[in-house]
């Protein structure tokens, strides 16, 4: 049986996933900061699936906490097989002049920092047993660059960059390195970003259909059910109103 460790699995795309893996038969780890959510997304995953479930309950940004959560872990439960670097968020939507250090900083520790403290505690066991997968959690933020985004949107091209370096490096010992790269997909993701003004996430997707949590569950699934021989390098996914990130077709 293989074994899953997703981050972020509260809310949104990491919750989907988590399900989804569930359904495919994989024992997981899931992640996250607020304890109650994990606690009922793990008893749900144990009835619905008969899935042999480990939580935990910390801050990715926080390296100390990363370390003791999987120094927490069951033995048999650190040979992970699959990596997925979900936890991530936007904070501000704001021109550059106008946004604040903080939320750059809480960006760049969640999607960078927490990303490489999780790689470097599940990786070196995947070395050692020469096999794994690791997928990061990009966007299409990670291509082209959109007016009031520029730190967001620089943590999603840092994913890339780390993501094609880890497909190098760790190609002699077998582990395949994926990205998902999505569109707008409606989660909690406006609400985090525009600091609790529902208003204004709805506003996002007013006049279109966004994706949904299960359309990158879908993604994940196509990505850790190849052959393999095969992996998959990324895959960009977007609504079909949404051309890119600054170019939609709105009713
Ligand atoms: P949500 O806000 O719905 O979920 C984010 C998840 O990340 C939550 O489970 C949250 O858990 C967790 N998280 C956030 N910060 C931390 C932290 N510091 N420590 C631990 N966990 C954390 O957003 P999405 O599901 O939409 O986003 C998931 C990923 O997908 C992100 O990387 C995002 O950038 C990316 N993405 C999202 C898109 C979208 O349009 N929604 C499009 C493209 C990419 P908790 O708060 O409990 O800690
Ligand atoms: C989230 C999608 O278009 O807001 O990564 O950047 S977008």
């Amino acid at each position: 049986m293989k074994t899953a460790l997703v981050t972020g699995t509260t809310a949104g795309l990491g919750e989907a996933m988590a399900r989804r893996l569930a359904k495919l038969g994989y024992r997981l780890v899931i992640t996250g900061r607020r304890r109650e959510r994990l606690d009922r997304l793990a008893e749900t995953l144990r009835s619905a699936f008969g899935c042999e479930v480990f939580a935990l309950c910390f801050d990715v940004r926080d390296r100390e906490a990363c370390d003791a959560a999987w120094n927490s872990l069951p033995a048999s439960f650190k040979d992970i097989d699959l990596l997925v670097n979900n936890a991530g968020l936007a904070a501000g939507a704001d021109p550059f002049d106008e946004s604040s250090l903080d939320d750059f900083e809480r960006m760049i520790d969640t999607n960078v920092k927490g990303l490489l403290y999780m790689s470097k505690l599940v990786v070196p066991r995947m070395v050692e047993r020469r096999k794994g997968h690791v997928v990061n959690l990009s966007s299409i933020a990670g291509i082209e660059v959109y007016p009031n985004g520029s730190v967001y949107c620089a943590t999603k091209h840092a994913v890339n960059a780390i993501t094609k370096g880890m497909r190098i490096d760790l190609l002699k010992y077998g582990i395949k390195v994926s990205s998902i790269s999505p569109g707008m997909v409606e989660t909690e993701f406006s609400v985090v970003r525009y600091h609790g003004d529902e208003n204004k996430a709805k506003a996002v997707y007013r006049g279109l259909q966004p994706l949904c949590a299960d359309d990158i569950a879908d993604a994940l699934e196509f990505i850790v059910t190849r052959p393999d021989h095969v992996m998959i390098n990324d895959i960009q996914i977007n609504p079909k109103q949404q051309a890119n990130t600054y170019i939609s077709e709105r009713e």
